[in-house]
């Protein structure tokens, strides 16, 4: 495997940044994860966006522009020959000293580039779907550290999956600051109710998923009803369907919640329906290399 850093590509075990880089040090920095399919990058322009508007928000500039991101993304995708890969985008404040202060930190912005394969969950639970429980620990405050961030701080949400592990589970819904259900440790979650679509909008502590934006896309094209309104646990509990959204988790049925059956217990007909046609999609659409 062969790693981007600064413009160069390294091999695995040489591709390594500094103990002074302010995104190791205090998570000083921002990232996207991407996937390709068949030697298309799916919705590249969309997450290059979002990596420069966390950037934006931090005050961190990228040093490169939007185009020679996306050739690099290219390059790393071709020197490893992958088909179909997980790209990790990380770009961090770059080396300083021990203070917190940004400044300090002289050169440029690190961008690394990561291609790699990643199953996130067993195949299984996409055929059978998955249960989720809700975690004690709340999505950050919008107010504190916004949830469209897409930050290299993730405790937030690295917690509320230690809190599903213990409990035996891989995923927890998380709520915001009112109780709301905000969104999953790393993906977004939908629930249908009478055939149509339901999914907390992004200011409630909710990322701005791309997967969720092209779930949301596919619907309205399809002629299916979609509403991005505050959910309730209860209205979880009480829904025909429900699952989730990530790119590195795609589309996956959930059928129980706080032990809660959701609908008949197995995967939802729209659930599926979505499934398929987001697959459509990734074969079709995308930036090839
Ligand atoms: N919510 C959160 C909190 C996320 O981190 C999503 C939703 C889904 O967004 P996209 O744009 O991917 O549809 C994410 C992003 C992982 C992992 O390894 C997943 C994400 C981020 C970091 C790591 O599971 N998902």
């Amino acid at each position: 495997m062969k790693v981007y850093i600064n413009g160069k590509f390294y091999e695995k075990k040489d591709a390594k940044i500094s103990v002074f880089d302010h995104g190791f040090l205090y998570g000083d920095g921002v990232f996207e994860g991407v996937r390709s399919y068949n030697r298309l990058v799916f919705k590249l322009k969309e997450h290059i966006d979002r990596l420069f508007e966390s950037a934006q928000s931090i005050c961190l500039e990228i040093p490169l522009t939007k185009e020679r991101l996306v050739k690099a993304v290219r390059d790393t995708l071709r020197v490893n020959k992958l088909d179909n890969a997980y790209i990790r985008l990380i770009v961090s404040r770059g080396e300083g000293d021990l203070g917190l202060d940004p400044r300090k930190c002289k050169g440029n912005a690190s961008v690394v580039i990561i291609a790699d394969r990643i199953a996130l969950y067993p195949q299984k639970l996409y055929k059978e779907g998955m249960e989720i429980i809700t975690v004690p620990t709340i999505r950050n405050l919008p107010e504190a550290l916004n949830p469209q961030i897409k930050s290299l701080n993730y405790l937030n949400n690295i917690l509320a999956k230690i809190e599903a592990i213990n409990c035996g589970y891989e995923e927890a819904i998380m709520l915001d600051s009112l109780g709301y259900v905000a969104e999953c440790t790393g993906d977004n979650i939908f629930i249908v109710k009478r055939n149509e679509l339901y999914t907390p909008p992004q200011c409630m502590g909710t990322l701005r998923g791309i997967t969720r934006d092209t779930i949301l896309e596919i619907a309205s094209k399809k002629g299916i009803g979609v509403h991005e309104h505050v959910i309730t646990r209860h209205e979880v509990y009480i829904a025909d369907e429900c699952f989730l959204t990530g790119t590195a988790a795609e589309v996956i049925p959930v059928v129980k919640v706080d032990g809660r059956k959701i609908g008949s217990g197995k995967p939802g007909s729209l659930t599926l329906r979505l499934i398929r046609e987001f697959r459509k999609s990734t074969k079709r659409e995308g930036i090839r290399y």
